[in-house]
């Protein structure tokens, strides 16, 4: 898998990031979670739903240049108010920072439902899913 994704659980804080398998222990250049404390990336992809009582949100990305390939995971949301005024199957463009421990989700805005995104092989359109 090309998916590499890591979970910390502590004092029921969720922290999820996720980076390619070939950015870790080589010499790609990708930048690595644990060398990029401090930067921050636009995303965009399909909000699929928010879980852990609005801690995080299930988002089909697109590939994130230098942090990740097209995948879908949650992102740690920087409150739940982030992803209020958003419909499951909304198309958003958002921010992640990396505090050099946990990758936080924050500003997102909807685009417009002609905007095409460049998903990941497989990925099941939103309208499809449970
Ligand atoms: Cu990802």
């Amino acid at each position: 898998m090309r998916l590499h994704l890591f979970l910390l659980l502590a004092s029921g804080v969720f922290v999820a990031a996720c980076a390619d398998d070939a950015a870790s222990g080589s010499t790609a250049p990708e930048a690595t979670v644990a060398d990029a404390s401090g930067e921050s990336w636009t995303a965009r992809g399909v909000f699929l739903g928010s879980r852990f009582e609005g801690q995080a949100a299930t988002i089909e990305h697109e590939a994130i240049p230098d942090f990740m390939d097209a995948m879908r995971m949650d992102f740690l949301l920087a409150s739940p108010e982030a992803v209020e005024a958003l419909e499951v199957g909304d198309k958003v463009s958002f921010r992640l920072d990396y505090d050099g421990n946990r990758v936080i989700a924050s500003g997102f805005e909807t685009l417009p439902d002609s905007t095409t995104l460049v998903l990941a092989a497989g990925a099941t359109p939103p309208d499809s899913t449970d």
